[in-house]
């Protein structure tokens, strides 16, 4: 047998959610798609997944027992060779054509082709993808920027720049406002930065010739919180204008580098600006909007965590399952009593069978909740491509993704615990990949935003400040579903269960909205707010995993009948076992997981203030 990296990839079930469940085959092919039909889709992804499990998987484990080392007299980073060699293997084959528009020579991809390509390369090896973002945070420089950062995006992305985003420092995590780097005008026009920022991904390392860093500073006089803040690009190194060409170092220098618990290879830098020499950056699109312009780059950045934890949750499952089929321990539970019963593989014990539809569950209902949002990605780009404007779209992608960051981080976290435990003991050595993933996954619920903050996100900005138009849009299609024939009464108790959590989410949300509006007269209500939003973050989340893994089911309930009729895909025995999975975890989500709502929603229409007015002292 050939050997065997860590990462064990799902295309299969990619495709059945692009192809099957959510129909993209109907806009590949079509503006601004064009370039990119399914068949593309498939072959481009069949040999994206052959790299990544292959070279790209390959270093994985070396790089993170040899993290990268800073020079601090240079502030140079220099990566571990094993890893170099992985991420050449993706530039080389200029995979981030995937990820940026045509006009900038993309490959057309749609994003949800380009999020289902994204998951082989960030379960194979994240921070690979990670230190890729020259392209695509290139492009969005293109969008924002001036004719000269036009220019500048464009030698980034030929010439195979790296990028950063820079916003936080000690003092400014999530409370990005609390910054103060400074920004000072020039007389020709550029700005010099002062400040350091801490916690800054890939800030320096050897491969590329530049990099460009988007950094958020407060120029003089501007006022405080991020809205006094605005986007600077500052090179490595000046370019020549005319060329690109790397000339004279810029006064950003890498100061140190962060030992971490995870994700080592991933250079986590402290950037000092205009401590050596000054540090000269442009402002970007010679406007004062950095916060909003920020978010165009974190929008992507939040989208990427939430599928990096899901990737790595699939992989953890499927290294589990692997295991379970073949580890032979304990007689089955019907002859436990008979110690002359044969020993049996661990997957037929009841307890083992729990743990794994519970990861299988999440981690394929999670994959489709990143798909159907990217499926809004397109539309939003279909309609930029007519020359019009799909709000309707915008609104739910921004409703969804603090959804796809938050619960995509925190139930994958959670649930690669219950992948070591399929493997007793042996899980808690170095010789499996899973100790190394909960290691490299805590990080996706603490960068791009907290998971309190996504959850304070979801309540406040994509749902009260939304007026609720996304959230009813798209719960109103899950009540659609609930009401309709989905799979020929074969899914009639599911439909019912996932209707009573639908209902158990909207009472949450309209206590949570009853407490806000109390908040007006007596300020201290606000509290039960906090109180609840990540409980009502996951909750929504459970209900789409639910109704995506329930349309997943359905789809795989008409493979399985045309195939009975001799007319479908699903001949053979991989396609029947492959769809009999899919309705099983459909209906194993329903009635295990989702009737948990009717508990939660108690305890949020019952929250009082105790918690607030315990003393701190008391904890
Ligand atoms: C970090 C990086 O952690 C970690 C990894 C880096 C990886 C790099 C590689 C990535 C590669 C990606 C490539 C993908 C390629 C694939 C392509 C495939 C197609 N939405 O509520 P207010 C704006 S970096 C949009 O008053 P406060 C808005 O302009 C560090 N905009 O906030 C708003 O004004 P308005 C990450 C939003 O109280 C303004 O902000 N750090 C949103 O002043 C003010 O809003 C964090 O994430 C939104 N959701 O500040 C910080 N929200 O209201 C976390 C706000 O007028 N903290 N705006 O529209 C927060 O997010 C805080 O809530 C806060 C609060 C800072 C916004
Ligand atoms: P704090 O904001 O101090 O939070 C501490 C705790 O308090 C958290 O549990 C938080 O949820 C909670 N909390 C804080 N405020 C509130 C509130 N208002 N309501 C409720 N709870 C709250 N930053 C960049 O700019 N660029 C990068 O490339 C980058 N990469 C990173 C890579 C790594 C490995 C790490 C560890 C961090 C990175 N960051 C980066 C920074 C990251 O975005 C911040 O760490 C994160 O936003 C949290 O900020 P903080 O660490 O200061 O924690």
């Amino acid at each position: 047998e050939p050997f065997m990296g860590h990462y064990r990839s799902n295309l299969r079930d990619l495709e059945f959610n692009l192809f099957e469940v959510f129909g993209v085959d109907r806009t590949l092919g079509t503006a601004p798609f064009e370039e990119m039909d399914a068949e593309t889709a498939h072959e481009v992804l069949a040999e994206l997944e052959h790299l990544a499990t292959g070279p790209v998987a390959e270093s994985f484990a070396d790089a993170d027992r040899h993290p990268p080392t800073l020079d601090p007299a240079t502030g140079t980073v220099t990566l571990p060779e094993s890893f170099k060699r992985s991420y050449l293997t993706v530039q080389d084959g200029e995979w981030w054509r995937l990820f940026v528009p045509t006009d900038l020579g993309g490959l057309g991809a749609s994003p949800t082709v380009a999020w289902a390509a994204a998951e082989l390369l960030l379960g194979a090896n994240p921070a690979v993808f990670m230190y890729m973002a020259g392209p695509t945070f290139a492009a969005i420089l293109h969008r924002l920027g001036n004719e000269w950062q036009r220019t500048l995006a464009g030698y980034a992305i030929e010439r195979h720049w790296g990028a950063t985003m820079v916003l936080t420092e000690p003092d400014a995590g999530s409370d990005v406002g609390a910054g103060r780097t400074r920004a000072v005008e020039q007389p020709d026009g550029t700005w010099h930065i002062e400040g350091v920022k801490r916690f800054i991904t890939s800030g320096d390392w050897d491969v590329p010739e530049n990099i460009i860093h988007l950094v958020l500073a407060r120029p003089e006089g501007h006022g405080p919180g991020t809205k006094g803040l605005s986007m600077f690009v500052v090179p490595k190194f000046m370019p020549d204008p005319a060329t690109g060409e790397p000339g004279e170092r810029n006064g950003v220098y890498v100061t140190n580098i962060e030992k971490k618990m995870g994700l080592k290879v991933s250079a986590t830098c402290e950037l000092s600006f205009g401590e050596r020499t000054p540090a000269v950056g442009w402002l970007v699109g010679d406007v004062h909007e950095g916060i909003a312009q920020m978010f165009q780059v974190i929008e992507y950045a939040r989208m990427m965590v939430g599928t990096k934890a899901i990737a790595t949750l699939s992989s953890g499952y499927l290294n589990a399952l692997d295991f379970a089929r073949t580890r032979v321990q304990g007689a089955d539970l019907t002859r436990s009593t008979d110690k002359t019963a044969p020993r049996v593989e661990i997957i037929n014990h009841p307890d083992v069978r729990r743990m794994l539809m519970l990861q299988k569950a999440y981690a394929e209902g999670m994959r489709s909740l990143v798909l159907y949002t990217a499926t809004f990605q397109d539309r939003v780009a279909q309609a930029a491509a007519r020359g019009g404007n799909d709000e309707l779209a915008v609104r739910i992608n921004d409703l969804l993704l603090p959804i796809v960051k938050g619960v995509g981080s925190e139930r994958s976290y959670e649930l690669l615990s219950t992948s070591l435990q399929i493997f007793g003991g042996s899980g808690y050595l170095q010789d499996y990949p899973i100790e190394q993933y909960i290691r490299d996954a805590k990080i996706d619920t603490l960068y791009e935003g907290t998971t309190s903050i996504q959850g304070q996100d979801l309540f406040f900005r994509k749902i009260v400040r939304d007026r609720g138009q996304a959230l009813t849009a798209v719960l109103g299609e899950i009540q659609t579903f609930v009401k309709a024939e989905a799979g020929n009464g074969a899914l009639q108790y599911e439909r019912e269960v996932l209707g009573a959590a639908l209902d158990d989410v909207q009472a949450m949300v309209g206590s949570m909205v009853g407490y806000l509006t109390a908040a007006a007269d007596d300020a201290r209500q606000v509290y039960k707010v906090g109180l609840n939003s990540t409980r009502l973050l996951l909750s929504i989340g459970d209900v789409l995993i639910g109704w995506l893994l329930l349309r997943g089911a359905e789809a795989a309930l008409r493979a399985l009948d045309e195939a009975g009729t001799g007319q479908g895909p699903a001949g053979g025995h991989q396609g029947t076992a492959f769809y009999q999975g899919k309705v099983a975890a459909g209906r194993w989500f329903a009635a295990n997981v989702l009737p948990e709502l009717k508990a939660r929603r108690a305890v949020a229409e019952s929250t009082g203030l105790g918690l607030m007015d315990l003393p701190a002292e008391a904890f």
